[in-house]
């Protein structure tokens, strides 16, 4: 019976689910990780060395196996590499981008160690699936090794056009590399039509119409399957959560005012900064809103030890002060900004009873936080969703309210247009929302990439 291998940057540790940090991927392959499926990533501990023997967890019958990272490779491979260099890049912000090439070649020796453990585990005719930016070369040193099995890769992240691209000292060596895949998979049609634009402008090779791509009598298909949330169950956790301490909390809290959303890690492509601004702009053009709407932004740390994301909290933390100096009163704190991990039932509650759920990356891959927002409404009385143009979700959320996050006016005026909007049109808007967010679920997306990956193959 042939098994699904993932491959992902991080496993989760089965004994450790329900805390704040579960979540992410381990719930959207959630589908796929039925019994003898096995699970390769690093454990998120650092040790002197990286190690090439994995620990292995059994868990209801999935395998999960973890390795420690060396601090060097840490540094070079997760901090450097991953998320100095690709991260900006692929996000389009090349004046954060930084490149070196020692990084460059820990992140190729990481990808060469898991692919070296995942070689050890695998059988012959195991399906391998691999998981965003940070496995990039996993697929091509599994092939140097030998490896024949399907390989698919799935980009969690935008893609860049080829003059961002060619940045990278790298990049043709990489999209070689992706092209030891059998298929990749993109979250919109703009990623994977910059994918193909790389490829034809930078490797000098012509995709099929329908995206095939060959190299060296090897061809690899591009995909579109757009990962989505279990809208049922969000929407049950959200029913739930309203019954709960820290929800009735809130909610007396506000003393009957209208709440307005934010949940974002703390990272700089999700265009907090802006999105403060927005606001602030938005209390000194409508003063009618002032004490009649607080704001709550749920900011996670994230990569705490990357300089410019110790500069975001700086600045951020610098915008609150400012914002709520300006137009606090005595009985009404404008902004609530927590830079601490909720646990996901709480923040199922708090969207649930929010009247708008501001979402306004600069750019992002797709945004799970605008579908958890839409699944948390009741239909009787939804919130508005504002959404950023340049998250993937805008491409099939057309119903929220869409805004350009580089244009605070307009972000303003959207806030003003959720709060005034007429019961019918917020009912109609979200009623189709919900309808695309339940019908392009993290189950869809799963069964969608296994079609490609594992076409005709029984249990997928
Ligand atoms: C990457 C891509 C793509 C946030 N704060 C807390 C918390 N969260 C949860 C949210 C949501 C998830 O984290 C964030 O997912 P996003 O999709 O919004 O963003 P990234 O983390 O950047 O994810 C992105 C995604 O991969 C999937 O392909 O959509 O474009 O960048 O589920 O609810 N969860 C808890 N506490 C928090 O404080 N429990």
């Amino acid at each position: 019976m042939p098994r699904l291998v993932i491959l992902a940057n991080r496993v989760p540790n089965p004994n450790e689910r329900g805390t704040p940090r579960a979540g992410g991927l381990a719930v959207a392959l959630e589908d796929v990780l039925t019994p003898g499926t096995v699970w390769l990533g690093w454990s998120g501990e650092r040790a002197e060395a990286t190690s090439t023997t994995p620990k292995i967890i059994e868990h209801a019958g999935i395998t999960y196996a973890a390795i420690d990272l060396g601090e060097a490779d840490y540094r070079a491979f997760y901090l450097g590499f991953s998320n100095g260099s690709l991260w900006p890049l692929l996000h389009l912000m090349p004046g954060l981008t930084t490149y070196n090439r020692g990084d460059y070649a820990g992140y190729r020796a990481v990808n060469r160690a898991f692919a070296e453990v995942l070689a050890a585990l695998l059988a012959p005719d195991d399906f391998v699936w691999i998981h965003d930016y940070q496995m990039l070369t996993a697929a091509a040193e599994l092939r140097a090794m030998g490896i024949q099995n399907r390989i698919g890769f799935f980009l969690h992240i935008p893609f860049a056009p080829p003059e961002i691209l060619k940045i990278l000292p790298p990049a043709k060596e990489l999209l070689a590399a992706l092209l030891a895949c059998d298929v990749i998979g993109f979250q919109t049609e703009t990623d994977r039509a910059e994918f193909l634009a790389c490829i034809r402008a930078m490797l000098g090779i012509a995709p099929t119409t329908d995206g095939i791509v060959t190299l060296d009598g090897h061809t690899t298909q591009t995909v579109v399957t757009p990962i989505g949330i279990d809208a049922e169950n969000f929407s049950r956790l959200a029913g739930r959560a309203v019954r709960r301490a820290e929800t009735k909390r809130m909610m007396e809290s506000l003393a009957g005012r209208a709440l307005m959303i934010g949940v974002d890690r703390l990272d700089y492509t999700k265009g907090l900064p802006a999105r403060f601004e927005a606001f602030s702009r938005f209390l000194a053009t409508y003063p009618q809103h002032r004490r009649k709407l607080s704001f709550l932004q749920i900011a996670a740390p994230s990569r705490n030890e990357v300089g410019h994301y110790q500069d975001l909290r700086n600045e951020l933390d610098h915008r609150t002060g400012a914002i709520n100096g300006a137009y606090s009163d005595f009985d009404w704190t404008p902004l609530r900004y927590m830079t601490r991990t909720v646990s996901r039932t709480a923040i199922a509650g708090l969207y649930h009873m929010a009247r708008i759920g501001l979402v306004t990356p600069l750019r992002d891959g797709m945004n799970l936080v605008a579908k958890e927002y839409v699944a948390a409404q009741s239909a009787a009385d939804p919130g508005v969703l504002i959404l950023s143009s340049f998250a993937g979700a805008a491409h099939a959320l057309t119903e929220a309210l869409v805004v350009n996050p580089f244009d605070v006016d307009a972000v303003a005026e959207a806030i003003h247009q959720a709060l005034t909007m007429p019961d019918d049109e917020r009912i109609a808007r979200h009623a189709a929302l919900a309808a695309k967010v339940q019908a392009s679920t993290a189950a869809a997306y799963c069964t969608s990439f296994m079609s490609f990956l594992a076409p005709g193959a029984e249990g997928f």
